[in-house]
């Protein structure tokens, strides 16, 4: 008998955990994970196929498209139309949410947002890439789903993931019930559970931020990194600074090894860079349900207000005791900035 455990078994197995569950959830699941492995597919030829390069369109945040990103995009949608279990998604890509009105998703429960291809501007380099979803209950009643669907905070997700498409690639997700990681095994196509049960350790030695804008950084932020930089025995430090640019595989990264994840403000990003809905509520219940933390600066991520389907947030992610020590950072400087 092979040892080996399949993102669909796991599933089903899962289900059981869930007395009245009817597996609609698992299917979702499901679609996720076969459109995942269709990405996968072309990220891993996109050297190979003609897919590579600018679509020469813009997105909705007025950043350049790649060919990978729409083909992301589409697969994404169209695994969760057909699949019956959503009636509303919203992407990265699309400004209006797509409303899924179908005769197979007439009594669909679930609302998904999703970053199909987060750090796109990486392929062209073969550096890792990732997708990014979350799901929650919808909260009108029936037909397509509505942008008050979306208007919940992260606490209302059911689940979130991400997908690294990397040295190898991973599905990494939690339900609220401990975050579980499967690698793909392009042999038999199936993504096999490799990382039961995935805990980040309280503390690490990472810190990742793109100090290129340090000199548009708020104070907090400026004294948190050099604090990261000192020598300090007991607390491990000097950190190392590590930041591929791509969200998911240094978040990745850290939630391995320990360690610190921040996209804070900048003159350029006054919100910061990364978007509540589809990358920072899951990435946030990932990393908590792994015993980390994840902070705007001054409050919990999933505790903020969702007022716009795009809206933007500043980030502090990781090892809990790291991003307590950036917020004690933020408050205090916040503080002296106020009294000037
Ligand atoms: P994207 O969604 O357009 O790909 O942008 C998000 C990415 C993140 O993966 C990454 O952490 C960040 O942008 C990098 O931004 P910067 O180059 O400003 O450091
Ligand atoms: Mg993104």
């Amino acid at each position: 008998m092979s040892k080996v455990k399949t993102l669909g078994q796991f599933i089903i197995e899962k289900q059981s955990d869930f007395p009245y569950a009817k597996g609609e959830f698992s299917r979702l699941l499901r679609d996720i994970g076969i459109a995942a492995k269709i990405v996968n597919r072309e990220v891993n030829k996109a050297g190979l196929a003609d897919i590579l390069g600018e679509a020469g369109e813009t997105n909705v945040q007025g950043e350049q498209v790649k060919k990978l990103d729409i083909f992301a995009n589409e697969q994404f949608i169209a695994a969760l139309t057909v699949g019956g279990e959503v009636c509303a998604i919203v992407s990265e890509e699309n400004e209006e949410i797509i409303t899924v009105d179908n005769p197979q998703s007439k009594n669909a429960k679930y609302v998904v947002a999703i970053d199909p291809l987060d750090g796109s501007s990486n392929i062209d380099a073969n550096v890792s890439v990732g997708t990014i979803f979350s799901v929650y209950r919808r909260t009108s009643l029936s037909g397509p789903g509505t942008i008050e669907d979306f208007m919940q905070r992260g606490t209302e997700q059911v689940a979130a993931g991400y997908v690294i498409y990397g040295s190898s690639t991973m599905l990494v997700y939690t339900t609220g019930r401990g975050v579980n990681g499967f690698t793909l095994d392009p042999s038999i196509g199936e993504f096999c559970l490799s990382h039961p049960n995935i805990k980040m350790t309280r503390s690490g030695k990472t810190y990742s931020i793109n100090e290129g804008y340090y000199v548009h950084f708020q104070d907090g932020v400026k004294k948190f990194i050099k604090w990261c930089q000192e020598e300090d025995k007991a607390t491990n430090r000097p950190y190392s600074s590590r930041y591929i640019g791509s969200a998911v595989a240094d978040i990745h990264r850290n939630l391995l090894y320990g360690g610190i994840f921040i996209y804070p403000t900048t003159a350029q990003a006054p919100k910061g860079k990364l978007r509540l809905l589809y990358e920072c509520n899951p990435l946030a219940f990932i990393v908590e349900q792994a015993g980390g933390k994840a902070s705007d600066g001054t409050k919990r991520i999933m505790e903020i207000d969702t007022k716009a389907l795009h809206q933007r947030t500043p980030i502090f992610i990781g090892s809990a005791d790291i991003v307590e020590m950036a917020e004690d950072y933020m408050r205090k400087y916040a503080a002296v900035e106020v009294k000037g």
